[in-house]
């Protein structure tokens, strides 16, 4: 499906559907420690205190369980029911998008990196202290999400969300692979050619505001054997 981008150039943001294989879903539970990287990343790029905890990280089954622990790094994948293309037009993926930011800022969690697509979204932000569980922000992403796109599609009462999986990420190389799985997810799921076309995910953003130092890091750091669930879109 084509569809109109910012820039007035048509982009294809949904791709048509294929048959590769999603990655394997992790189903472990890893003991966690406290690391230097925590105090290194925060004394570098953070002025505020970000991940410093102890933490496990989620076993994922069908149905995830999820385990919240404040001051930790989490990653968080959703997709909608059946894996419908909902969020089909740039309309749509920006407010799926502004509604990504909004909540998270309101619940006090800081967001590190994004992508959202027709079908699901990925995020990773760090747990904040006083604020909300992973598992309200989530309730009040989907349901405003949700009641959004119902209107513009007049379709009160759709379900959309299915489920969402989350990790916490307590290890600096899960932390940068997944921070650069996430920001090159676009380019994963073949819908530009680079992470910082696709105007829904965070990679622009990344590469104006990351450190230097930062980027180089990750550029080293391989993601596309991230063990992650992730879908066609
Ligand atoms: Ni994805």
């Amino acid at each position: 499906m084509l569809s109109q981008n910012d820039g007035g150039q048509k982009q294809n943001y949904v791709r048509k559907p294929c048959f590769r294989k999603t990655m394997a879903v992790e189903s472990k539970t890893m003991e966690c420690e406290s690391h230097a990287f925590a105090k290194q990343w925060r004394s570098k790029y953070l002025s505020e205190p970000y991940m410093e905890q102890e933490a496990k990280i989620s076993t994922w089954h069908h149905s995830p369980f999820h385990l919240f622990v404040p001051n930790t790094f989490y990653m968080v994948t959703a997709s909608t029911l059946y894996k419908q293309r909902l969020f089909n037009t740039p309309q749509k993926l920006r407010l799926l998008q502004d509604t990504l930011l909004a909540v998270l800022q309101t619940c006090g969690w800081r967001l590190q990196a994004w992508a959202v697509f027709s079908n699901h979204y990925h995020f990773i932000a760090c747990s904040a202290e006083a604020g909300a569980p992973l598992e309200h922000l989530i309730q009040r992403l989907h349901s405003q999400t949700a009641r959004a796109i119902n209107a513009l599609d007049h379709t009160p009462g759709r379900r959309v969300w299915f489920q969402y999986w989350d990790t916490c990420l307590t290890y600096e190389k899960s932390y940068l692979a997944r921070l650069n799985y996430v920001n090159n997810n676009p380019v994963h799921h073949r819908l530009v050619e680079a992470a910082d076309q696709y105007p829904f995910c965070s990679a622009a953003w990344f590469k104006i505001n990351a450190p230097a130092e930062l980027q180089i890091a990750l550029a080293a750091i391989p993601y596309d054997r991230v063990n992650v669930p992730d879908f066609d879109c």
